[in-house]
């Protein structure tokens, strides 16, 4: 059945629903085609609601019986949902529905994924199971009944009792149905556990299928050390006898917290030295983290409505981050989060898919899991943290679990707790949740008498959805160095709140050196003629020292792009001489090449009243690297040999920091000898982040097929190693040839455009490839329109998520506007499209 007319949903209309679920009971008598699922849900009304309607989200289910107090009722029943008359005081509510899992491709609500049962509920996808007022602010315990294959049989809470083809669990949580899950299926479980700070013996097991089992380890570990972290740093212990984990093949994203059974996209938990990469192990570990901290942020507290999304995902992340920085290197994750920040969600916030932190309105909600509601969610609640200070922070932390624990919450809630904690209005703060759009934050210096000032003007452009945004209160992390680089004023607090604001620093000497927006202390665009290569020199700040690094090269670049400029000796040479620098951190020295991204070159070019030219960004960026090789050439291989591991690979911050800086001299090398120390590293690698490495760098230097060969032979069994196969092959074309690349691989048998991950591995890395994607002759866009025209009827949530690839189409020439234009056109008239996807395309559009 096809979606109905999309219908925008809008924040202002909130009203509860007008009942309790005291608690629901779920019989599950699984079959690929015919799943029968019997609910018997306790529902009291509400005294006093606004809303007395009696009404069930169902969707692609078929009603068989329905039953109020024991009694046959006929319910009215649309293709969204049934209302039916009640008694005006608590009743039970009997139904059985049919469902088809097998028919399921959406991957939302319960699928089959080779051969195995699996849910996924959030955010609307519980409706697909059973009819239910599936809506976050509905919390209830469940009871599950499983009767199914015979094979590994779960789902939330504690089990019950179990026998051959049935078990039962119970969860004594009250949880809203987006929480939901269920897994059935011949799997393999890696078993361990975890003693909470509260004496509580929690079993912990990761289940995969078969063959899986040498890639559990990582994964149980990472939980363990989630676990511990969050009763060290936030006080909350788990609250259940049983952790499960789930690894499931096809999965529309990383991974899901359902309650005491979190799935898992298998790329997100499964991992081995040979498999994956070091680079993997981390994410792996995140995403582990974050899942497991939204036991309490999310699940424990969860929220009103689906508007206040990133009340749970805006703090977990930001939770997950403080992890990973303690886990590793607090710069370089701070580093990573900021690349990530820039390529990912500026372009969102400066496009027409832009949106606050709390939209206002949607229509389809799965549309608004974006980098805005996550990534700039967490950073502002860093924001947040900076102003308060880090007790405050706890303080306040500590009275939201205490005061809102069972609860579905709002950001006001949030919010109150802050200023009930602290004593500090956060009126203004609050735009942070209601504007869109990122905030440009200009700075200019004056010097007289000894009194050093610095003035502030910022300013955000309007957007689709904030028209006239208003000054935010913005914390600007200063440090002033003095001329021969040492620190004048150590790292201090400005708070912005006005259009126009400066601040002054008396009882100088001379002119300082300011280092401005210290850590990346807030997300927003700071234009200032700062000198970057003294900074790169001499800033005590680890961020904003990369920072000076990553400005020197956006310049280098500019100048290449728009002047045909030589690269810029000073960033030449500074980094030359902080990749030698032993002392630092090899980690933190790869990503000093960690160049601006070719589409955030192209955003600015724009933003400078240029017209971005994709090729010229890419041979601009090319020749830098180059120009680095050559400068460097003397140097490069001892450094690639200082960095090579000698002992057993471990997945560690110390080995994959080598790693990436081997890696990174690995590029530079190759521009010189032409690949041959690439053809060594592939040839002796022993783990995948070195065989992977030496790969790309074959590929790049023209002589990578027999190692692409090689490797196909080596893991065509292997659907993970097999997607980096498909993905590496469309990142490292040539411009020219990437949409052809890609074209040719989606004909390839292994090619399974069904399953998300190989889809995006490849479409994915098509969208990706920032001058491949957006070649002259159009055949980027015409390859990713047709496929995902192609996928839109079998997975809208993936197809929409890809349109996003084309949100910053008025960025380009006249010619490629209208090829665009066209292509979502296409898009738009195809015959019964998905709402998500209608969505998608309308607001792209519409620009
Ligand atoms: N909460 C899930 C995401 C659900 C996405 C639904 N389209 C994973 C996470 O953020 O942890
Ligand atoms: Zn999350």
């Amino acid at each position: 059945m096809r979606d109905a007319a999309p219908q925008t949903i809008f924040l202002k209309d909130y009203t509860p629903f007008g009942f309790h679920v005291q608690d629901v009971h779920l019989t599950f008598d699984l079959a690929p085609n015919a799943t029968h699922v019997t609910a018997r849900i306790r529902f009291a009304p509400i005294k006093g609601a606004t809303d007395k309607t009696f009404f069930l989200h169902g969707e692609n289910v078929t009603l068989i019986s329905a039953k109020i107090d024991g009694e046959v009722v006929t319910p009215k029943v649309t293709p969204e949902g049934l209302t039916c008359d009640v008694p005006d005081m608590p009743f039970t509510w009997e139904s059985e529905v049919r469902i088809d899992p097998a028919a399921n491709t959406a991957l939302e609500g319960l699928y089959l994924s080779n051969g195995m049962y699996c849910t996924q509920c959030e955010a609307e996808g519980f409706r697909k199971i059973t009819y239910y007022p599936d809506r976050p602010d509905v919390m209830s315990t469940f009871t599950v009944r499983i009767n199914g294959p015979h094979g590994t049989l779960l789902s939330n809470g504690n089990p019950v009792a179990s026998g051959d083809g049935w078990a039962e669990w119970h969860d004594p949580w009250p949880k809203p149905a987006y929480l939901f899950a269920l897994v059935a299926g011949e799997l393999i479980a890696h078993r361990d556990s975890f003693t909470t700070s509260e004496g509580r013996k929690v079993d912990l097991a990761l289940y995969v299928r078969a063959g899986d089992e040498g890639k559990c380890a990582f994964g149980m570990q990472a939980l363990k050390d989630s676990m511990k972290w969050d009763e060290d740093v936030y006080g909350r212990a788990y609250d259940l006898d049983v952790f499960n984990i789930v690894a499931v093949d096809d999965f529309n994203m990383g991974a899901m917290e359902n309650k005491g059974l979190n799935i898992f996209n298998a790329s997100a938990v499964l991992a081995s030295p040979e498999t994956s990469t070091d680079m993997n192990f981390e994410r792996i570990e995140a995403i582990i983290a974050h899942e497991y901290f939204h036991n309490w942020t999310g699940n424990r507290i969860t929220c009103r409505d689906w508007f206040q999304l990133c009340l749970k995902e805006g703090l977990t992340v930001f939770r997950d981050s403080q992890f990973t920085a303690d886990m590793r290197s607090e710069p370089v994750k701070r580093i990573s989060d900021v690349i990530d920040l820039r390529g990912r969600q500026f372009p969102e916030d400066q496009g027409p898919l832009a949106h606050p932190v709390r939209p206002e309105s949607f229509q389809e909600i799965n549309n608004f899991y974006t980098a805005t509601i996550y990534e700039k969610g967490a950073e502002v609640i860093r924001m947040l943290k900076t102003l308060v200070g880090d007790a405050a922070y706890s303080k306040a932390l500590d009275l939201y679990f205490d005061r809102h624990d069972g609860q579905a919450c709002t950001i006001e809630d949030w919010l109150a707790v802050f200023q009930d904690a602290t004593g500090r209005d956060l009126t203004q703060f609050k735009r942070w949740y209601s504007q869109a759009g990122t905030p440009r934050v200009a700075v200019s210096e004056a010097f007289e008498n000894g009194t050093y000032t610095l003035s502030f003007e910022q300013n955000t452009p309007p957007s689709a959805t904030t028209a006239d945004p208003q000054p935010q209160v913005i914390p600007v992390a200063v440090g002033l160095l003095a001329v021969d680089g040492s620190e004048a004023l150590p790292t201090q607090i400005l708070e912005l709140t006005e259009a126009r604001q400066s601040f002054t620093f008396p009882g100088l000497t001379a002119k300082p050196v300011p280092s401005i927006l210290r850590g990346f202390s807030a997300p927003v665009v700071l234009d200032h003629a700062a000198d970057h290569a003294f900074l790169l020199a001499h800033d005590t700040d680890p961020f904003n020292r990369w920072e000076a690094a990553n400005k020197l090269a956006r310049a280098s670049l500019l100048g290449t792009i728009t002047k045909g400029s030589a690269p810029d000796p000073a960033w030449l040479a500074g980094i030359a001489q902080l990749l030698n620098d032993d002392a630092l951190d090899p980690a933190y020295r790869s990503l000093m090449l960690d160049l601006p991204g070719q589409s955030e070159l192209a955003a600015q070019l724009h933003r400078d009243g240029h017209t971005p030219d994709p090729d010229a960004i890419w041979n601009a960026v090319h020749g830098l690297i180059q120009a680095l090789s050559d400068t460097m050439a003397d140097t490069l291989p001892a450094l690639y040999a200082a960095n090579q591991v000698s002992d057993a690979y471990a997945p560690d911050a110390a080995q994959s920091g080598m790693r990436a800086l081997g890696s990174t001299v690995l590029n530079l090398l190759t521009r010189q000898d032409g690949g041959d120390q690439a053809q060594a590293q592939y040839g002796s690698a022993d783990n995948m982040t070195l065989q992977l490495s030496a790969l790309a760098n074959l590929i790049r230097a023209g002589r990578g097929d027999a190692a692409l060969a090689q490797f196909e032979a080596q893991w065509k069994d292997d659907r993970l190693v097999m997607d980096k196969w498909f993905g590496l092959q469309v990142g490292t074309a040539k411009p020219d040839d990437a949409a052809d690349t890609a074209k040719a691989l989606t004909g390839h048998a292994a090619f399974n455009w069904k399953n998300p991950n190989r889809f995006r591995a490849t479409l994915g890395a098509l969208a990706g490839h920032h001058a491949g994607f957006h070649a002259k002759d159009g055949s980027g866009y015409t390859l990713l329109a047709d496929w995902l025209i192609k996928l839109d009827p079998i997975n809208p949530q993936t197809t929409a998520r890809m349109c996003s690839a084309f949100q910053t189409w008025r960025r380009y020439d006249a010619i490629r506007q209208s090829m665009i234009s066209k292509e979502l056109d296409r898009i738009a008239a195809t015959p019964d499209l998905s709402r998500d996807t209608t969505e998608m395309i309308t607001r792209i559009r519409e620009a």
